[in-house]
């Protein structure tokens, strides 16, 4: 187990916990967390979102009464401790502010995403580890001795929710779920109660319209499906994934004329053929047409300046060219 000296590092500095911008639950749960343990060893610290917080992580910081602020000013700060991301894209409106101060503060990461060549904080001060399944899986893993109950129900959120409910999940995660969740003094049904998402009709709507646009191919067994769709691009991905798809695709052109690809992969798929969608998709895609790339094996998303349908038709062919090379 790692030491623990950050945490004391920190007596009698200002500390910013910041969310990644459209802060979810994991990203939400795990400021959450800091903030207990700083407040364990008397040191204050607040909580922030650059500028959007989701509709649970919303339903679940006023249900557990947590605090937080929008589009905080940092100038305050000796400290910014990141949670779940460590990329200046993720910071949204805060980036030009963030980007001005970052050497007059010191920078903590926390986070489970695939490590990119960009990344905000590097060396000892960033707790990346990608074979955890949520940020707060990686806080658990370093500071679970001194957890006490509510950062073991916060975890066992964070992990719930960035499983999909555990469809993406490992034998750790499990235990590491196990162990929070029985230390947390609450029941399954609790966890699951935060992590429940109730489309908005507009949301349905997308839904109807990526099932009525999707091309279906069939790669030796493999289906892949694409769609294209100017908005929801991720969560129309995840429903075409419950459809039966082993790969969805869902990119559009959005209002300010970036275009977005949200890929989402299918658990036992991606064990049989070794396949991550990080790995074995938009790296090569970003390496043939450039753009910004973030993400796990199982959900990732690319943004740049390609046309849709280009950048589809380039991701078909990328992922039959992976697997008939993993086929010989
Ligand atoms: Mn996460």
């Amino acid at each position: 187990m790692a030491k623990t000296g950050m945490l004391e590092k920190l007596k009698g500095k200002r500390i910013l916990l910041l969310t990644h911008e459209n802060a979810d639950l994991d990203s939400f749960c795990s400021a959450a967390i800091m903030r207990e343990l700083l407040g364990g060893k008397k040191i204050f610290s607040s909580i922030a979102v650059p500028s959007h917080i989701n509709e649970q992580a919303l339903h679940f910081a006023v249900s557990q009464k947590i605090s937080f602020e929008v589009n905080p000013s940092l100038e305050n700060f000796d400290a910014i401790i990141i949670f779940d991301f460590n990329d200046f894209e993720q910071l949204g409106r805060l980036r030009q502010k963030f980007q001005a101060l970052k050497k007059s503060v010191e920078l903590f990461a926390f986070d489970h995403h695939i490590i990119e060549k960009r990344r905000i904080v590097k060396g000892k001060n960033a707790f990346i580890d990608p074979n955890c399944v949520s940020s707060t899986q990686v806080l658990f893993r370093k500071f679970w001795r001194q957890f006490f109950k509510k950062m073991f129900f916060y975890a066992c959120v964070g992990i719930v929710e960035d499983t999909g409910r555990f469809i993406t999940s490992n034998a750790e995660s499990f235990g590491d779920f196990a162990q929070c969740l029985k230390n947390s003094g609450k029941n399954y049904a609790d966890v699951l109660e935060f992590s429940r998402h109730v489309a908005q009709d507009d949301e349905k709507i997308a839904f109807f319209k990526a099932a009525q646009r999707a091309s279906v191919s069939d790669f030796n067994g493999t289906v892949i499906v694409t769609s294209v769709l100017s908005f929801y691009q991720g969560s129309a991905a995840s429903k075409l994934l419950e459809l039966g798809a082993h790969i969805a695709l869902v990119c559009g052109a959005e209002k300010n004329g970036t275009t977005v690809l949200s890929g989402r992969a299918e658990t036992g798929f991606m064990g049989k053929n070794k396949f991550s969608l990080m790995r074995h998709l938009l790296i090569p895609l970003q390496k043939e047409i450039g753009g910004e790339v973030g993400g796990h094996s199982g959900a990732a998303q690319w943004k740049g300046n390609t046309k849709p349908e280009e950048v589809l038709e380039r991701c078909v062919s990328i992922i039959k060219a992976r697997l008939a090379d993993a086929r010989q």
